[in-house]
């Protein structure tokens, strides 16, 4: 049989379900009479708009609440604890190069250790507490070498520190078996410590920008304006209290800055050190005893435009008042890096200088890029460096000079690598900024300061 239509194929059916279940059929009917008036009530009842909306709107209040909690939970209810230890480390033998933190031989150990407990912690089951460890410094101990360390871990508001100190001490003695290549003596005994404590250790070590005093997860640099504390080591040099040159604090009683500061006046008298970041609402003001020129600064061409100042009385160091990092003579700094510049210097060229100090992010030129034919054909000498952004618009500029140029090393600590020294006007493309390069002086000042 060929195609049958729909019609014919209804009708089949028809009859076999009347002529062969006849039974079904009325079960079925009977049925669908019982059900159909109830599901009627069911869907008036149920699908009631009012009804739906205070459903939905308990669920979405519970959901709202689960996910407060949870954050409630996981970020609020958590306080910072901070831990100090001393690790021996046997098969590493002290050498001179470890007494500095400027060094490579200081920052690769310090980050082998950092990063020897960061795995044994990660791997435990305080791996969601645990934040950061830092080497505050490494010392002689016998022949091998003993790190001072500082840990900071989140707890739940309910432990303190003092509560979860054995827990913490017992990570730790997983050590002895899962060191990474270092051969740590003994389990290492810890102490807790405050907030302001860890605070107080950064302060007085160089180069600690606020991130650092708190060993905070996060590090930011915005916008062009700089707060309180930002960039502590950040001096304004004042003739007859008006600002005339910034200079860079690198220990209690010395300040880094240009010697062409002092073309016209070289007698410490008028001069003062102004820190903070307004020059209208000091944090302090400091007299100065000495001022140390370098010998063979020569006007003509910037070459050796380095001084220090000595201040009167020596700054107590606080969060926002302290030192930078002296690089090594040997530190190399990479063409592109990325660098910061800091002052009170004027926003345009012949412009006023500001009361609010300002930061600008620059990158590293080569000294042979900086003295190609375009840019300042062969001025650059080996004792300066440039840097300054390709399209211009971020540089130094007058009343700037003697201020820092950082940089940020792999363990965040910052480091003085420049001098605002010269340039050709500001902010101009191919005419970056040339700084003082503070590696090639590291003996000078090791000489006039002792630093
Ligand atoms: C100045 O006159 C000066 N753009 C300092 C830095 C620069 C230019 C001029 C670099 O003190």
């Amino acid at each position: 049989m060929a195609a049958q239509t729909a019609s014919d194929i209804n009708q089949m059916l028809a009859f076999r379900t009347n002529s062969t279940f006849p039974n079904v059929n009325i079960i079925s009917t009977s049925l669908s009479t019982v059900l159909q008036p109830a599901r009627v009530v069911s869907s008036s009842r149920f699908l009631n708009p009012f009804v739906v909306a205070l459903v939905v709107i308990a669920g979405v209040a519970l959901v709202a609440m689960a996910i407060g909690l949870l954050i409630h939970f996981l970020a609020f209810d958590r306080k910072a604890c901070f831990y100090r230890s001393s690790f021996q480390i046997l098969n590493v033998e002290y050498t001179d190069e470890l007494s500095s933190p400027a060094t490579k031989e200081y920052r690769i150990l310090s980050e082998q250790i950092e990063s020897m407990i960061s795995n044994i912690f990660k791997e435990s089951n305080l791996r969601n507490q645990f934040i950061r460890a830092h080497v505050i410094k490494l010392r002689q101990s016998g022949r091998g070498v003993t790190a001072d360390v500082v840990m900071k871990f989140r707890f739940s508001k309910r432990n303190n520190g003092d509560s979860m100190k054995g827990r913490v001490q017992a990570v730790l003695q997983k050590m002895l078996n899962n060191s990474g290549g270092l051969e740590i003596n003994s389990s290492p005994g810890i102490t807790t410590i405050t907030s302001q404590d860890t605070e107080n250790i950064f302060t007085q070590a160089c180069g600690a920008r606020p991130d650092l005093l708190t060993l905070s997860e996060e590090r930011v640099i915005g916008g062009t304006l700089a707060d309180d504390g930002d960039w502590p080591w950040q001096v304004s040099l004042q003739l007859n209290n008006v600002h005339h040159c910034g200079g860079v604090l690198i220990s209690n009683t010395w300040v880094l800055t240009a010697a062409h500061c002092f073309k016209s006046y070289s007698n410490p008298e008028p001069w003062t050190a102004i820190f903070g970041a307004s020059t209208v609402y000091p944090k302090r003001r400091a007299r100065i005893r000495s001022i140390v020129v370098h010998n063979n600064y020569r006007s003509g061409t910037q070459e050796n435009d380095i001084a220090v100042v000595q201040l009167n009385t020596a700054v107590p160091f606080t969060k926002a008042i302290h030192r930078v990092c002296l690089p090594e003579q040997t530190m190399s700094i990479v063409p592109d890096s990325t660098a910061y510049v800091t002052g009170w210097g004027a926003l345009t060229y012949g412009g006023h200088t500001v009361s609010d100090l300002r930061q600008g992010q620059v990158r590293i030129i080569s000294n042979a890029a900086c003295n190609a034919p375009t840019a300042y054909n062969g001025a650059v000498f080996s004792g300066m460096i440039c840097a300054g952004v390709p399209t211009g618009g971020v540089d130094a500029c007058q009343g700037d000079s003697g201020g820092p140029l950082v940089q940020e090393d792999s363990r965040r600590l910052w480091f003085v690598v420049g001098i605002v020294s010269w340039g050709y006007q500001c902010g101009l493309p191919e005419k970056p900024g040339v700084y003082t390069r503070v590696s090639a002086y590291r003996n000078w000042i090791r000489v006039q300061t002792g630093v």
